[in-house]
């Protein structure tokens, strides 16, 4: 039989003693209260819930570089799903379909440079589409969602929190969220500004108008500016959603995709249902439930409240 050489056993040691951490029950009961009030909340309102996809021949484009990974089955090409945001936008073909959301695991397989305290290469997000709504209706639905979940732990996770040293001030939402533009956080704290101002704060705010991926629109009233959206978690947690208007004119589709080199090939099918005029108004957004469960529980990592983390820069066994 093989034996174990050293620094094998040491891994294996990692490993288990982070599964048999003491506090991981309670912080999964907080992210399972976290799913529950999302359901709960998404099924009075009849959101229809769709099951993630694992893989598929378009994804996400990201607005920043990852390691591709990409599957070859039976002379097709796959990719691992970034996010579900095409898939979103196809679900709104369904002329009986106006809103949707899905618990979706994604992999995004970041240069390790990215080994912070809230990235993980494997993580799930609450994705949700509304057809027909504005910047303006998703920040409010967020506003509402969020709020939902903050009281429903509020009224459930009492012993877990109590137990975790965290009480519930910061689950308390006075008002509406502030909203600030990218510009104006950049002027005022200067490059790190996202984690700056989240530093600063004490409630979720968004941070607006990021130049990012094609399929985010462009303010055609006030052209350089983007109609999408960030929630920022307080207390230095940093990012935690992400969402915007869609593009989804055809010229609109075809020159954002050109400012940013997409592959229009790799797009081909998409384009043409913009050509048909089949890509509808959309606009959305996902949160992490990670991140949301990192920020509820007030843990100093994101790897505390995973039991099989994946953050990059690491080496795993399980
Ligand atoms: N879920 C995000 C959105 O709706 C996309 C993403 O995760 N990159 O915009």
């Amino acid at each position: 039989m093989t034996e174990l050489i050293k620094a094998e056993k040491k891994l294996l040691d990692v490993a288990v003693a982070k599964i048999k951490n003491k506090k991981i029950k309670d912080i999964l009961f907080v992210q399972q209260s976290v799913l529950k009030a999302v359901d709960e909340f998404m099924y009075k309102r009849r959101i229809t819930r769709i099951l993630p996809l694992m893989m598929s021949p378009i994804t996400d484009t990201l607005n920043h570089s990852v390691e591709e990974c990409e599957i070859s089955y039976n002379n097709q090409t796959f990719n691992v799903m970034k996010s579900m945001i095409f898939h979103k936008q196809m679900t709104m073909l369904n002329a009986d379909i106006d809103s949707l959301y899905i618990v979706s695991p994604n992999i995004r397989l970041e240069m390790a440079t990215r080994g912070d305290s809230r990235h993980l290469f494997e993580f799930t997000q609450v994705d949700f589409e509304f057809k027909e709504k504005t910047m303006e209706d998703i920040l409010k639905f967020i506003e509402e969602i969020i709020t939902a979940i903050f009281k429903f732990v509020k009224e459930n996770c009492i012993p877990e929190l109590t137990r975790l040293g965290v009480g519930t001030d910061h689950l308390n939402i006075t008002g509406p969220f502030k909203k600030y533009t990218t510009d104006e956080m950049q002027a005022k704290y200067g490059d790190d500004f996202e984690a700056e101002a989240s530093k600063a704060a004490t409630e979720p705010f968004f941070l607006t108008n990021h130049k990012r991926e094609f399929y985010d629109a462009e303010d055609l009233d006030n052209l350089g500016t983007y109609r999408n959206y960030d929630l920022i978690w307080p207390l230095g947690f940093g990012e935690g959603l992400s969402g915007g208007e869609r593009e989804f004119k055809l010229d609109r589709i075809l020159l954002r995709m050109r400012e940013l080199a997409t592959d229009e090939n790799a797009f081909r099918y998409y384009i043409e249902l913009a050509k048909q005029g089949e890509i509808f108004k959309t606009a959305g957004a996902g949160f992490g439930v990670e991140r949301i469960t990192r920020f509820i529980t007030q843990q100093p990592e994101i790897s505390d409240v995973t039991l099989f983390c994946r953050k990059p820069g690491e080496q795993y066994i399980f």
